[in-house]
């Protein structure tokens, strides 16, 4: 998968996308991600991004020529565009394995108040959120939806890890767990953990996961 992102902070993706699994994905070609400065298509010489909004209001919003220059050179068919902001639609698992179909992603980023709304109309084939709280840019969104993403490629996990995930997509948060040692500052694994008896460990352990997410998630229980 290609992956194009255009941000006004692309020093804050140095490091995030450097590690583990995704790194592992990019070095193996997997993953083709690049980071974009969107200041790099503005022609003024203070390299201006923004712009107040007309009515009035509080805060800028980005202007519309660098965001169409530089979706139009880097948007190659078929790549679908993704703007981050509060105002998308929620972000969960289900999006994201729409999201891993796709060969060709440019997530498009904003800060401020946002998006001129031209951008919206004209260029975004969708606009997600991650969750209902203000952040103060568009980057870290954007860095959850890649991580999200492309952990679901064919390849990018282990088999390990595809299996452990897999044994947790019925819909329930994660039952308990523990390890070595059995007991700890006088706090000791459950009996049946260590009994051996399999059923009696998958019938427990499905009962926690119930009431796990009773207590934590009670949206999840149908
Ligand atoms: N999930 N933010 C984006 C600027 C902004 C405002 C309006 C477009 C329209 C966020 C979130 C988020 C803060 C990133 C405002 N851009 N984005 N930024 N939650 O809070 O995605």
């Amino acid at each position: 998968m290609k992956i194009d992102v255009l941000t006004l902070f692309p020093a804050m993706f140095a490091g995030p996308l450097d590690e583990s699994i995704i790194k592992r994905a990019r070095d193996t070609g997997l993953l083709e991600l690049k980071i974009h400065n969107l200041r790099d298509w503005t022609h003024d010489r203070h390299k201006t991004v923004d712009d107040r909004p007309f009515g009035g209001g509080p805060g800028m919003l980005l202007k519309p020529e660098p965001i169409f220059e530089a979706v139009e050179s880097l948007k190659r068919e078929p790549a679908k565009v993704v703007l981050l902001s509060p105002s998308g639609r929620k972000f969960d698992q289900s999006i994201a394995r729409e999201l891993a179909k796709e060969t060709d992603l440019l997530l498009v980023t904003g800060h401020y108040e946002g998006f001129d709304e031209r951008v919206r109309e004209t260029l975004a084939d969708d606009e997600l959120s991650i969750g209902d709280y203000v952040l103060t840019n568009g980057a870290l969104p954007a860095m959850v939806v890649i991580d999200a993403v492309v952990r679901l490629l064919p390849g990018v996990l282990g088999d390990d890890e595809s299996s452990r995930d897999e044994s947790f997509s019925h819909g329930l948060l994660e039952y308990p767990q523990w390890t070595r040692p059995a007991e700890f500052r006088g706090m000791k694994v459950p009996e049946v953990l260590v009994s051996g008896n399999h059923a009696g460990i998958e019938k427990w352990r499905r009962e926690q996961a119930k009431l796990r997410t009773e207590k934590q998630r009670p949206d999840l229980m149908e």
